[in-house]
Parts: structure tokens; C-alpha cells; sequence
């Protein structure tokens, strides 16, 4: 939690990016000092201030171009910075696998999930990490079933050490991923019943567990009812952290794997609208995260497991692989913010924004649109059906 010389010593030598660490003598300085400093300087400086840190007692202010954190920007070449994952892409992206009937005339979705641990990725500009993956990014693929379906998922281990795949939920003692060690070049097939309807973890289970959650193996597995939720624009996201001087404890919270990059690229929604967020708490080290609407209020259903909130919030704080369903609509359009109400976690990247719009009234008066969303990364409007989009694992 703290932040240490080492990670200091990166952010001052990345001078590309323009970052400057201001530690005053008795270890940090009253924001207000710096905030009136800062009015005073050269004109200059004085058109992109930007303070963060402080709020918590014993943390420096850091002191920035605005720039700090946001990997996806692309390069001098134009490409794209190789983040862990693109975070807009993830937030709505569903994976339903492979359809066919089983024998007895089920639904059978097959999916693939491959690990892996030789990955070198930007968490923050200048500050590499080596993440272990579920597919190539962290977190990983979300998979999602509808209960009484089976799932299969054909695991292998492209890694360097043992990994597993333990789902949470009901299953059979042999399919939980825990016992059964998959050694590098291994395969294992884990197949079940989804079951009961909610929103769970997945994650490695080989010792030692710490490690092989905080580098990044894990994601989400959504079992929808039988009888589905009311149409939403749905979405993902996963609290989680990175310890990149292995002090075990973090430098960076994100949510969805990029520090602060919903707040570079805020997710569009409409006024009136019905958003359900899928909320998972991966977080590694830190015992609590949370997560706070902004202006609003949501609906809460813990792990997904019921039809009917417990509760009317706008803050839910969570253990680490707790995790539940948010359900609101924003009442007025402009910027909202989101973010962990632990403000050390806020300030070291977990926080975000909505951009709510005013929304096209035709799609918001045909029913059979209901499944329409706003595809900001395309600039598109995009839709989805739960059997054939969100892609094949
Ligand atoms: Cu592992």
C-alpha cells in the first residue's frame, strides 16, 4: 500500500511522461499547500495542474501532467501501447462458448482456457509487470451459461508452473480444481451443471495461492436464470490490484485491469436505461475494496443468487472473491464518477466514469431493441443475443 523508493525511482525516470514526485520533508504536505503553490507558479504549469494523493495519511502527493496513467494511448508509431487487456472491450464482452445438445438434450457449451505466465505487459507508463493469464489478459475471459446447461472447458496449461481452473459455484468434488494439478503442457477437461444462477469467480487454485491470484489468473463465470433478467445494458468489472515491487502490497487498483482508464475514456450509457453491473472483487493483499455510484443509487443482489435486491445502495464493500449484481438507471444526463470509496485505492487508479446521454428515444420505445447498447470504442451502436455474440472460446 505504500508507495515505495523503488516504484518512486520509476515514476521519476519516466520523464516521457512527465510525471514529477513531490515528497515534502515531513514525508507529505498538506494538499492545500501544494493546490496554493501550484496557483502561483508559471502560467505554464498552471494550464494542467493536477494533484492527486494525500488524502490518507502517510502517502505522498504526487504531482502530474494529467497524463500518468493511460497505457492505451498508442505510441509515436501509432500503435497501441501493449496494455493487459483492453478495458472497453472486456466490459461488455460475453463469451456463451460453443453451442451443441448433449445427448439428453441439453445445452453443451464448450469453451477454452489456456494459461499462461510468460507475459510481460504496461501496467502504467514505464512500469512493466509480469502477468500470468487465463487467454491472455487480465482478468480473463468472462464465460457465461444459463443454469442447467452443461459446461465443458478444455483446460491447458501453456504455462511454466502448475495451474488449475477452480470455478466457484456447485460442481462435483473432481471438477473443482483444486486437487487436480495440471502440470505445464497439461490438459484437463472440467465439466458440470451450472448451477445455481448468480455471478462467480474463477481463479488458479496451485499454491502459492497469493501469487497466483495477485499476477492476474482469474475472471468471471455468469449463470443467467431460466427465466432471464430484464433487459439491461450489462457489463463486467473486476477490482483488482498489482504489486509491482513484490513488497506484497499493492502499487496499483484498477478496475477491469487498467489503472484510471475509464477516466480517460468514460463508459457511455443512457438516461432511463437499466444498467446491470457484474461486480467481482479479485483483489489480492488488501482484505476490503469497494465500489461507490456517483449521484445514484443501485439496486444490490449479493453473489446474483436471488431475484430481489437486499439492498438500496450506493456503496457495497466486499472481501476478496465476494462479489454480486448492481442494477440502476441514471435520472439525469452528464459525467458521473465511480470508484473504490477506500481513497488510497481511488487515488492509486480505481476510478472511473459514466457518461450518461440523453439516449435515441425510437430505441428506447422498441421493445425489440431492448438489447442495444452504445459501442463507444467503434462509435457505433451494437447489440447482442445471448447465444451467438460476445465470441467463441
Ligand atoms: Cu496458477
Amino acid at each position: 500500500m505504500r508507495i515505495s523508493p523503488m516504484l518512486i525511482g520509476v515514476a521519476i525516470i519516466s520523464t516521457a511522461v512527465a510525471v514529477i514526485i513531490t515528497i515534502g520533508a515531513g514525508g507529505y504536505k498538506n494538499i492545500n499547500s501544494v493546490l496554493n503553490a501550484s496557483q502561483t507558479s508559471d502560467p505554464d504549469k498552471e494550464s494542467n495542474p493536477k494533484v492527486v494523493g494525500s488524502h490518507t495519511p502517510g502517502y505522498p502527493i504526487a504531482t502530474t501532467s494529467g497524463n500518468i496513467l493511460d497505457p492505451l494511448q498508442t505510441t509515436e508509431d501509432g500503435d497501441p501501447v501493449d496494455a493487459v487487456v483492453d478495458p472497453m472491450k472486456y466490459l461488455r464482452e460475453f463469451n456463451y462458448g460453443k453451442v451443441s445438445r448433449s445427448q439428453d438434450g441439453k445445452t453443451l457449451r464448450e469453451f477454452t482456457i489456456i494459461a499462461s505466465d510468460n507475459l510481460v505487459k504496461e501496467i502504467s507508463p514505464g512500469v512493466f509487470y509480469n502477468i500470468w493469464t487465463f487467454n491472455g489478459t487480465v482478468p480473463g475471459p468472462t464465460i457465461r451459461a444459463t443454469e442447467g446447461d452443461i459446461v465443458r472447458i478444455n483446460f491447458i496449461n501453456n504455462g511454466s508452473m502448475p495451474h488449475s481452473l477452480h470455478l466457484h459455484g456447485i460442481h462435483p468434488a473432481n471438477m473443482d480444481g483444486v486437487f487436480e494439478m495440471i502440470s505445464p503442457g497439461g490438459e484437463f477437461t472440467y465439466e458440470f451443471t451450472a448451477e445455481p444462477f448468480g455471478v462467480f469467480p474463477y481463479h488458479c487454485h496451485m499454491t502459492p495461492l497469493e501469487e497466483h491470484i495477485a499476477h492476474g489468473l482469474y475472471g468471471v463465470f455468469i449463470v443467467d436464470p431460466k427465466a432471464p433478467r430484464p433487459p439491461a445494458d450489462e457489463m463486467v468489472m473486476v477490482m483488482n490490484g498489482y504489486d509491482t515491487d513484490f513488497d506484497a502490497e499493492n502499487n496499483f487498483y484498477t478496475v477491469n485491469g487498467v489503472p484510471y482508464y475509464y477516466m480517460h475514456h468514460p463508459v457511455q450509457i443512457q438516461k432511463d436505461r437499466l444498467v446491470r453491473i457484474y461486480l467481482v472483487n479479485m483483489l489480492e493483499f488488501d482484505p476490503l475494496n469497494n465500489f461507490h455510484l456517483h449521484a445514484n443509487m443501485f439496486d444490490y443482489y449479493p453473489s446474483g443468487t436471488r431475484l430481489q435486491p437486499d439492498e438500496l445502495t450506493d456503496i457495497v464493500t466486499t472481501n476478496q472473491g465476494e462479489r454480486g449484481i448492481l442494477e440502476f438507471k441514471y435520472k439525469y444526463p452528464g459525467k458521473f464518477m465511480f470508484h473504490a470509496h477506500k481513497t488510497e485505492f481511488a487515488e492509486k487508479g480505481w476510478m472511473g466514469t459514466f457518461l450518461v446521454t440523453e439516449g435515441n428515444e425510437s430505441q428506447k420505445s422498441n421493445p425489440a431493441n431492448s438489447g442495444i447498447f452504445y459501442d463507444s470504442l467503434n462509435n457505433t451502436i451494437a447489440g447482442k443475443s445471448p447465444v451467438n455474440s460476445g465470441g467463441q472460446l
